[in-house]
């Protein structure tokens, strides 16, 4: 059975991705936070893939990599520099070290964001991140693009949509990804033979979709969820927004500075007063 490393294993894609894998492979799990659970047959190593030293450590002999470690929405960009940019760095750097070949990259729809709801977009549009977020998800397309042609690494970007059982508004009608169509598409990212560098996008079968999936329908993936039968239901209570919001893919992302982080870090203990 291989090994596969899952970083950010404590996050919510995390959790749901851990939980359709479980059986099919062993699971080394890591993350700077705690496990609320830890399942049998994994495997948790606390790291900070900030640190080389940590991503070293957590890459050594797994055959393959989900690299979800990292900064999950728009925020400051000392969080985005540290986890999305110096950590992509370090664990695309150590897997190339400890010869590991093949690194899935959950890349996002933020990283083209800044499309229009009006255009259906395939995998080689130019990026149009909305965000500093969605720029640090280019930054990891351009990196995996670089170890796959430089070192002959196998790199498999899926631009996630919104993973969650069912569609939460009207943009994640467009962009549901259901946890088992998830673990569709990173299976066949972990198996496929002879990947060198793609990008397809990690989303269900949905009618409203605004991409055109082809590279992954090529590869095999066969999406079973499609958010449409949710879809008056979520229309129903959906609330007008932000115009330009509303005119992007990438909603909110396009204008606002920060969206609340759904897995903060841990806060760092404050040292205690030495008494005079
Ligand atoms: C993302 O890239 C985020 O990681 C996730 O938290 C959601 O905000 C998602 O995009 C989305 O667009 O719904």
């Amino acid at each position: 059975m291989k090994t596969i490393l899952i970083t950010g294993a404590a996050g919510d894609v995390g959790t749901h991705l851990r939980r359709e894998l479980a059986g099919k492979y062993v699971l080394r799990v890591s993350d700077l936070r705690s496990l609320k659970k830890i399942n049998k047959e994994e495997q948790f190593v606390r790291a900070d893939i900030s640190k080389m030293a940590d991503a070293l450590r957590i890459t050594r002999g797994v055959d393959a990599i989900v690299h979800l470690g990292g900064y999950s929405v728009e925020g400051p960009w000392e969080g985005i520099l540290n986890a999305n940019i110096i950590g992509c760095y370090n664990v695309f750097e150590a897997a190339r070290r400890n010869g590991v070949k093949r690194i899935l990259f959950p890349t996002s729809n933020h990283a083209v964001g800044f499309y229009r709801r009006d255009r259906t977009i395939d995998h080689r549009v130019y990026p149009k991140p909305d965000s500093r977020y969605g720029v640090s998800k280019v930054f990891g397309e351009a990196l995996g693009s670089l170890y796959a042609d430089k070192y002959g690494m196998e790199v498999f970007c899926m631009r996630i949509g919104n993973v969650n059982p069912v569609p939460i508004d009207k943009r994640r009608l467009s962009i549901l990804f259901t946890p088992r169509d998830l673990a569709q598409l990173v299976t066949i990212g972990i198996e496929h033979p002879g990947i060198r560098f793609e990008i397809v996008y990690g989303i269900s079968r949905n009618k409203r979709a605004w991409y055109d999936n082809a590279n992954a329908l090529r590869l095999g993936y066969q999406p079973i969820d499609d958010s449409e039968k949710w879809a008056a239901e979520v229309l129903a209570k959906e609330k007008p927004g932000d115009p330009t919001a509303e005119l992007y893919q990438g909603g909110m992302f396009c204008v606002a500075e920060e969206i609340p982080n759904p897995a903060p870090l841990p806060k760092k203990k404050k040292a205690k007063k030495k008494r005079k």
